[in-house]
């Protein structure tokens, strides 16, 4: 069969799940929140009615269950896009691939991602506390070099394109075209950001501790490009759910500000928050 996937190319362990999240399609729920953290999946799932599932392998931890009577999956990625590369691809073939015969579906299945994440603002205005929904992504992550990309273009990617400074980081631009139908998930949050998305939490986001930064005015830089706010995921979960045909978004809690030195007082109290806030509105 031609699209028939080799054994080498969808790996599944011997209870037919696959190879990475252990998981089954009949595990997971058509809405998925994505955390970073896997300490978040359950502070996120004691909200829930019940919890039905719970697997986890390295750092993908998973609980599904229901909300409100809605069901549910909270997943964490860990940290970075390599790991969304692994989240995206397996969470599509859980439901577009047939796992027992190896076989693309002829039906496609869209699955409705939230990323309810953290983040810090180089915009000296965006304060700690409040939740950013991410309008416009600049991947400076890489991931995306190595996919077949679409041609995505607007005011805002044409003027970063031109005016980015650093010859040997190539950005990929995205944007959320899922915002329309969200509602109250998009209008309520107190920011409407460009977030950029970096393979690294020091250098790559301009920190220095022992070790210099590309230069002292990345910051400022791309605060000037337009950029509110950096994180690790987010580019390759708005481009490969295009790719894949699902539908995502991102909230960031806004942890650190980086231009005014400043860092959550109580990020356990501002977790919370976040998780309140984004249940509240998927689930009516
Ligand atoms: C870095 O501390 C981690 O926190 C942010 C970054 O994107 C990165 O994953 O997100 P989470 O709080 O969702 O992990
Ligand atoms: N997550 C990041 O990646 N950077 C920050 O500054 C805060 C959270």
């Amino acid at each position: 069969m031609l699209n028939k996937l080799a054994a080498s190319e969808l790996v599944l362990n011997d209870d037919g799940s696959v190879y990475h999240l252990n998981l089954l399609p009949e595990d997971i729920a058509e809405k998925i929140i994505l955390v970073g953290d896997p300490d978040r999946v359950a502070k996120v799932s004691k909200y829930f009615d019940k919890v039905e599932i719970k697997k986890n392998k390295r750092e993908f931890y998973t609980h599904t269950g229901t909300l409100r009577g809605e069901r549910i999956t909270v997943m964490s990625t860990g940290i970075g896009t390599e790991n969304i590369d692994i989240v995206m691809n397996e969470l599509d073939a859980l439901v577009n691939i047939d796992l027992k015969n190896k076989e693309f579906k002829t039906e496609h299945s869209a699955l409705q991602l939230f990323r309810m994440g953290t983040c810090g603002s180089v915009n000296p205005d965006v304060q700690v506390d409040n939740m950013l929904v991410t309008q416009n992504v600049v991947g400076l992550d890489g991931l995306m070099h190595f996919y077949q990309d679409y041609e995505f273009e607007n005011e805002f990617s044409r003027n970063f394109l031109e005016q980015f400074p650093y010859p040997k980081i190539k950005p990929m631009l995205y944007f959320a075209d899922w915002a329309e139908e969200l509602g109250e998930l998009y209008k309520d949050a107190k920011y409407h950001g460009n977030t950029a998305t970096f393979p690294g939490f020091y250098a790559p986001q301009g920190r220095q501790l022992r070790l210099k930064a590309v230069d002292d005015k990345f910051l400022e830089t791309l605060n000037d490009l337009g950029v509110t706010n950096f994180e690790m995921e987010t580019s390759a979960i708005y481009a490969l759910s295009k790719l894949l045909g699902h539908k995502a978004i991102t909230v960031n809690n806004v942890i650190a500000n980086r231009r005014r030195g400043e860092f959550s007082a109580d990020h356990h109290a501002s977790e919370k928050n976040l998780i309140e806030w984004v249940l509240e509105r998927i689930i009516k």
